[in-house]
């Protein structure tokens, strides 16, 4: 059944105004997209599995297992619990997988600058100097590239590490974490080794008590945020840059009628910032006028998108869950891909309109998609092989339709540096005056809003998460697809300061940030580990990450991914509340999430699925740390009335497209 676009009818799934928008044009009628597929599957199939206990590790299965029914164990005898362990660590383990390889490739890409080869430089020495100390490199009197090259290398060997020497930056944790996690014997040591372990001892007939396989996969989860995370945003950030608050704009209203738009989908930076500086080459900006072209359109998707935002304030056409809305403008010449979160959707979408799917990366290739592999040892080559591919299809574009006023302004580049620069000054940078007002209760607490955005809510449950928190005083860190949500929602803004509490508000105000900051993409959530562990060392707020004021929710999660940040969030210290979790078919494995790992990690999954509720929840979490604290005064929440609600109901998120306030 597919979704009606001329009119309301059937389309209360979608709530982005410049999603209504696109899906009603005419040129859009043959597209099929995620909702007209979501609405044909109906409600039954998305529960296929849901609740993590079917098990197919073996050919005596698959076993579905009924937890307290006593012939409904598997075959093997395996439980409910053990089996919904076993799911659980697995998606941990890929998630993991995911941010390690891709982080493999910046380290690759990065030693590859530090030799001098290719378009990239060193960009920030004081943070390469600063890593290296952490990784026991002499950096007195040394040339720049010497250090990088080493650092590279040790980066590098850390990865496939075969001793038992745990990964080097989790000495960045507060001391009493790195005490937690010596005590429970889960220091991540070579996350590659890590992975391997995961995967082993969920195989059949090995670890068979889920509180054990939780301790590994807390281990490979750890080894992502502490390891293969961490090294990529802060690789990254020396090679291009450590992001500074910049203006930028995003939503489908970014691509532009007159030039060749190129989108760039995926999450490993390397490419677009080839893409960027090669889209300015004098030669290429010739073609394309040839073309009849005013020039090239860079544009993100995802979290390559959220990467160059960061860091050039390139334009972010879309989130995960509007990639194929971005095609279905028809103005798209052509979409680069590289890996992770790119729906195999894109090519059929792509094959109503002139536009390619460019895959560029041999890992991830895509029937109906053309290659052209991006070579590390020569990417401006690669660029611009990629870029005249797409010039040579401006002039095939036929009909489009760009929503020209979905265009939101953002301030984006909220590193836990520029945190600190921010609130502190240059010249006194520090986490104190956040730990201060936190004290004093201008700020509540801390709430990152991370992960991605997927059909089964609406999309605005971000906005409303967001809107409730700040509103109740609650300074808001956000990443990856739901950073860019919270952009479509002019949320990620000064000018929202309005939807702030009074305590915020003055903060924000006087410091000149918008109560909601972007701190980048879905890898970058290790930034907001090092944010927590520079509040717990300012003092005042407790010794440990679990006893700061602050909690995370990836509401609408997706990728494997945000499990493994999840759990590294929670093996960290910190709360997390989730819309859902494969668990609940397992008693005692679903309680042990939900309560029980308080008494290790003193942290635990929660789950709440309507969105005030994970506001409410997050916002109790906080008051109970500031009770812990002794900090807490008696003070109202900020309950959204039913007039607040009817306002978001005849503005929804898609209002939120029409701007900030809306
Ligand atoms: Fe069934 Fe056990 Fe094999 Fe899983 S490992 S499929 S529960 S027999
Ligand atoms: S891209 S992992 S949908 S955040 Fe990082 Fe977005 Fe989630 Fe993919």
């Amino acid at each position: 059944m597919a979704i009606k676009r001329n009119g309301c009818e059937g389309c209360a799934d979608i709530t982005c105004g410049s999603t209504k928008e696109v899906l009603f044009q005419d040129i859009a009628k043959g597209v099929n997209t995620a909702y007209d597929r979501v609405k044909a599957r109906g409600v039954s199939a998305g529960l296929f599995g849901s609740t993590g206990t079917c098990c197919r590790h073996c050919n005596m299965g698959p076993c579905q297992i009924i937890d307290g029914v006593d012939d409904m164990i598997g075959v093997c005898g395996a439980t409910a619990d053990t089996v919904a362990a076993r799911n659980f660590a697995r998606i941990i383990a890929a998630g993991s997988a995911a941010h390690t390889d891709h982080a493999r490739e910046m380290v690759k890409g990065f030693i590859e600058t530090a030799k001098g080869n290719g378009p990239h430089e060193i960009k920030d020495v004081d943070k390469l100097k600063s890593l290296a100390g952490v990784f026991g490199i002499e950096t007195e009197d040394r040339e720049v590239n010497d250090i990088a090259l080493e650092l590279g290398e040790a980066a590098l060997a850390e990865f496939g590490r075969q001793d038992d020497t745990p990964v080097s930056m989790l000495k960045r944790a507060p001391k009493k974490r790195q005490a937690v996690w010596k005590k429970l014997g889960i220091e991540p040591r070579g996350v590659d080794r890590e992975v391997v372990e995961m995967m082993h001892r969920t195989h059949m007939g090995v670890d068979q008590e889920y509180k054990n396989i939780m301790l590994q996969a807390s281990r490979c989860a750890l080894g992502d945020g502490w390891g293969s995370s961490m090294l990529s945003t802060e690789l990254t950030d020396i090679m291009f840059g450590t992001p500074v608050p910049r203006r930028a704009i995003v939503d489908l209203g970014v691509l532009k009628a007159d030039q060749v738009n190129v989108t760039v989908h995926g999450h490993e930076p390397l490419l677009a910032e080839s893409l960027c500086i090669a889209a300015q080459d004098e030669d290429i900006l010739v073609l394309a006028k040839k073309a009849g072209a005013k020039g090239i359109n860079l544009a993100g998707v995802c979290c390559t998108g959220n990467e160059i935002l960061m860091r050039r304030g390139i334009p972010v056409a879309a989130g995960f869950i509007q990639q194929e809305m971005a095609l279905a403008t028809g103005a798209i010449e052509a979409m680069v891909v590289d890996v992770q979160c790119i729906m195999q959707s894109v090519a059929q979408v792509a094959g109503n309109f002139h536009t390619d799917i460019i895959t560029t990366n041999y890992r991830a290739k895509m029937e109906g998609a053309i290659h052209i592999q991006f070579e590390e040892d020569s990417p401006l080559e690669s660029a611009k092989a990629i870029l005249k591919k797409a010039i040579g299809n401006y002039k095939k574009r036929g009909k489009f339709f760009i929503p020209e006023k979905s265009k939101l302004d953002v301030v984006v580049g909220f590193s836990h540096e520029t945190i600190n620069y921010m609130l502190g000054g240059r010249f006194r940078s520090s986490y104190r005056p956040l730990n201060d007002n936190i004290i004093n209760g201008r700020i509540r607490g801390v709430g990152a809003i991370v992960g991605c955005d997927n059909f089964k809510l609406t999309d605005e449950a971000h906005e409303i998460i967001a809107r409730e928190l700040i509103r109740n005083d609650v300074l808001v860190l956000a990443t990856g697809c739901a950073a860019t949500a919270l952009g479509r929602a002019g949320l990620v803004n000064p000018e929202a300061i309005k939807h702030a509490g009074p305590g915020l508000a003055e903060v924000c105000e006087t410091v000149g940030m918008p109560p909601v900051l972007h701190m980048g993409s879905c890898v970058d959530n290790s930034r907001i580990l090092i944010a927590a562990t520079e509040m717990v060392k300012e003092g005042g707020l407790g010794d440990d990450i679990s006893d700061l004021p602050a909690v995370g929710t990836a509401p609408l999660w997706m990728s494997e991914k945000a499990v493994a940040i999840g759990q590294y969030f929670v093996a960290s210290g910190a709360q997390v509340v989730f819309q859902s979790l494969p668990v609940t078919g397992a008693k005692k494995f679903n309680k042990y999430l939900l309560e029980d790992m308080m008494g290790e990690y003193g942290a635990h999954w929660n789950v709440a699925e309507d969105p005030y509720e994970i506001a409410k929840m997050m916002i109790a979490a906080i008051d109970a740390k500031r009770e812990a604290l002794g900090i807490n005064k008696q003070r109202e929440r900020v309950l959204f009335d039913m007039e607040m609600r009817r306002d978001m109901g005849s503005n929804p998120v898609g209002a939120g497209c029409a701007g900030p306030g809306a």
